[in-house]
């Protein structure tokens, strides 16, 4: 199976990264974690990007707060799918990094999921995996009937309780 690689901006998006870990982890999907910053250190950004399709990688996921540049910067050095998680900082509480990750302009994609949406981000890059790998889409289709069990269970709780 190809890796995810995730790059976060910064290690206080570490908590954001843990959640994306614990899916790919859940669904025994290979990933390689890094620090690589647009604007702190843009050349190991970019070199990553550039070599991730011959390094064995299938998705990107870039995590990035404040000005967040990093998802933009990786996708435009390579045409893996890339998806950006926006990261909360303390003045904006995460609008600028949405924003900033989100508008990206035409040509160069970047697939973005919710402010800290960490789970998500891992679980819309297993989907992209899984379209060439049926045993993983076996486990992602087992995952979401498990999440409406689990939903109906407690809409059974609610109906007898209150
Ligand atoms: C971004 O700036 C990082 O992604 C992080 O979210 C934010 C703040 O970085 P630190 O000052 O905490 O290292 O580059």
């Amino acid at each position: 199976m190809k890796k995810v690689g995730i790059i976060m901006g910064s290690d206080s998006d570490l908590p954001v990264i843990e959640k994306a870990v614990a899916v790919l982890k859940q669904f025994e999907i290979p990933y390689e974690v890094h620090i690589y910053s647009a604007h702190r250190t843009p050349v190991e950004a970019r070199d990553f990007a550039l070599n991730a399709r011959e390094n064995g990688f299938g998705v990107l996921i870039a995590a990035a707060g404040m000005a967040a540049h990093l998802a933009g910067a990786v996708a435009a050095n390579s045409t893996l799918p890339v998806i950006g998680i926006p990261c909360q900082s303390k003045v904006l509480e995460g609008m600028d990094a949405l924003l900033s990750t989100v508008q990206m302009p035409t040509g160069i994609p970047v697939a973005t999921v919710a402010i800290g949406g960490g789970a998500n981000a891992a679980l819309l890059a297993a989907e992209i995996l899984a379209v060439s790998d049926d045993d993983l889409a076996a486990r992602l289709d087992a995952k979401r009937a498990a999440d409406a069990a689990a939903v109906l269970e407690k809409d059974r709780t609610i109906a007898a309780n209150l």
